[in-house]
């Protein structure tokens, strides 16, 4: 690799000059990938969107014109290449035109997601450094600009708030548009979040030749094409419906982006008839409940061809329901915001659709599935073939480290790089991954990931908690749910309402608060001392068979 800097984990040299003589990394940015794109699309339309109730429709040189507006903004204030602007935006039409916008100015969107609150954002804040942060007003009920303006007063490298709407914005996104100088593609082109299973949320550094690469095949793979429209129902600044295939793929087939301001199906089925969308992409939580509500729908649905499920397990059940009840082809995707994405092609066998999640995108993607009791396994320490085992990934699109984060990376990846991933999986013969279900310390609540450690220790904050342990319990519609156990010190009357508003009140997302809590004398431990998650779970299983 070169020029990723010190804060960075970059691939050896001889392995990027491989990626780049095997087609994979390009050498072209966000900003000359938009630029190739308006020449091509120019009055196709790129994105289509809702604010505060009105639509809006940018053709392709609508888009390019914004951007490079945002981009000679955003310079004008000081914003420098490399300088870390965090993102928090809704699913707006502007989502697209700011990200493109800093991109242009050389420097990285940080994507948060709308849910993320003061210790969230603060934490990204301190952590990437940020110059500037980038947000609405309102949304769903939650003032981000005054949020945004806290952390600002509290991190001193952040020293601009631009809201989405105002007029001081407005005015930035009107400077007259000019040639900037296109950063280096192989430089860190914006900072992803980890899902993360230890203390705080990892910052994952992409750059422009990795990510593209992985665009570009995802939109290959599920078929994009310029008559494409896709609906971005999930926070677009996730992984999911940034890449898989995403905004970003649908701009790269010249396709049309809708982006759906909710994800309920009284909303996105409104806009699938209205603007005749074709590919979508959800969590299987969402799949469930659009299956529900198709059976009893007025909208024409018949414009969707694939529905994408991923982000958490789709169970073999619902996967049989959704292509029946929705009309359109299933597609299942497993990703990480790391790197590796799988997908089943619209071509496999049905069987291996309904009961895998799909196989690399890369030949490159190499796959190691290893000792799943050994959380120092390394990649030489292969289960049998069609054994369960834990998923080791390295390839032209996985990062080789976390951001700034040296002491986490020893252990986050085996000495020659591969990425632990902390997922259970089985391979097909056919080369299909089928996840079976995880070692790492992290719950799935519907797509949605809660890192144990995290919430354990904003519990621990709370002077009546001696100790807690945050463990995943079944859910019928999520799949998991968090349940923490918590151990309360002498005297105190703990009760669980009162801890889910501490958690609550610490400014975390509403996902991170611990849905059930158990307050406890002991926690069961294991041989070594350790507090024993497996038994916490197992005796939450039993308390559920017994009826709770
Ligand atoms: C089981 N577990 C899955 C699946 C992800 C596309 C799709 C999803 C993500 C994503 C993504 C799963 N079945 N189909 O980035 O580009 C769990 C695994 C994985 C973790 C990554 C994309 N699809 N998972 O979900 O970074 O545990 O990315 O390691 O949020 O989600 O989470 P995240």
């Amino acid at each position: 690799g070169h020029g990723l800097g010190p804060d960075h984990v970059a691939w050896p040299p001889e392995v990027a000059a491989h990626y780049r003589a095997a087609g994979y990394w390009r050498g072209q940015t966000f900003g000359a990938l938009l630029t190739s794109l308006t020449a091509a699309y120019a009055d196709r339309t790129a994105v289509v969107g809702e604010r505060n109730g009105t639509v809006s429709r940018l053709s392709y040189a609508e888009l390019d014109d914004a951007a490079h507006r945002i981009a000679a903004g955003l310079v004008d204030l000081g914003i420098k290449a490399g300088d870390r602007v965090i993102v928090q935006l809704p699913n707006i039409p502007e989502f697209v035109s700011v990200i493109f916008g800093v991109w242009r100015a050389g420097a990285w969107p940080v994507f948060t997601l709308p849910a993320h609150r003061h210790s969230e954002l603060r934490h990204f804040a301190t952590q990437s450094e940020a110059a500037a942060i980038i947000t609405v007003d309102h949304h769903n009920r939650h003032d981000h600009a005054t949020m945004a303006k806290a952390v600002a007063a509290e991190v001193d490298s952040v020293r601009h708030v631009l809201v989405v709407g105002s007029q001081e914005f407005a005015d930035l996104a009107a400077t007259p548009p000019r040639e900037l100088p296109d950063p280096d593609p192989g430089s860190v082109a914006f900072l992803q979040l980890s899902g993360g299973s230890t203390g705080l949320p990892k910052l994952i550094p992409r750059t422009h030749d990795d990510y593209l690469y992985s665009v570009r095949e995802s939109a290959r793979i599920c078929a994009l094409r310029p008559e494409s429209v896709y609906l971005a129902v999930l926070p677009a600044a996730h992984n999911f419906p940034l890449s898989s295939p995403g905004v970003l793929g649908a701009l790269h087939a010249g396709a049309t982006t809708v982006m759906s301001p909710s994800p309920d199906a009284g909303t996105a089925f409104r806009l699938i008839e209205s603007e005749k969308v074709t590919i979508t992409g959800v969590v299987p939580p969402l799949a469930a409940a659009w299956v529900q509500a198709a059976a009893h729908t007025d909208r024409d649905l018949s414009s969707l061809q694939v529905i994408l499920v991923g982000g958490a397990k789709c169970s073999r059940e619902l996967a049989e329901r959704i292509g029946p009840a929705l009309g359109c082809q299933l597609q299942q995707v497993f990703g990480m915001a790391e790197g590796l994405v799988c997908y089943t092609r619209l071509d496999d066998p049905e069987q291996i659709v309904l009961s895998t999640q799909g196989r690399p995108i890369s030949p490159d993607d190499e796959i190691r599935i290893v000792d799943p009791d050994d959380p120092d396994a390394s990649a030489e320490d292969e289960v049998a073939p069609g054994e369960v085992g834990a998923l080791l990934t390295r390839g032209p699109y996985t990062i080789r480290g976390y951001y700034r984060a040296a002491e986490h990376n020893a252990t986050a990846f085996t000495p020659d790089g591969f990425y632990r991933t902390g997922d259970l999986v089985r391979r097909h013969p056919s080369g299909h991954l089928e996840v079976v279900g995880r070692v790492k310390e992290q719950i799935n609540r519907g797509g949605e990931k809660v890192a144990a450690e995290e919430v354990e220790n904003h519990l621990m904050a709370h002077p009546g908690v001696l100790d807690a342990a945050v463990v995943a319990v079944p859910d019928e519609y999520l799949g998991e749910r968090t349940c923490a156990y918590v151990i309360p010190t002498e005297g105190s009357e703990l009760t669980g309402a009162e801890l889910r508003r501490f958690v609550r009140e610490r400014g975390v997302a509403a996902f991170k608060v611990p849905d059930l809590v158990m307050v406890v004398d002991s926690f069961p431990v294991t041989g070594v001392g350790k507090t024993s998650k497996r038994e916490l779970r197992a005796a939450l299983a039993a308390l559920a068979k017994n009826g709770g």
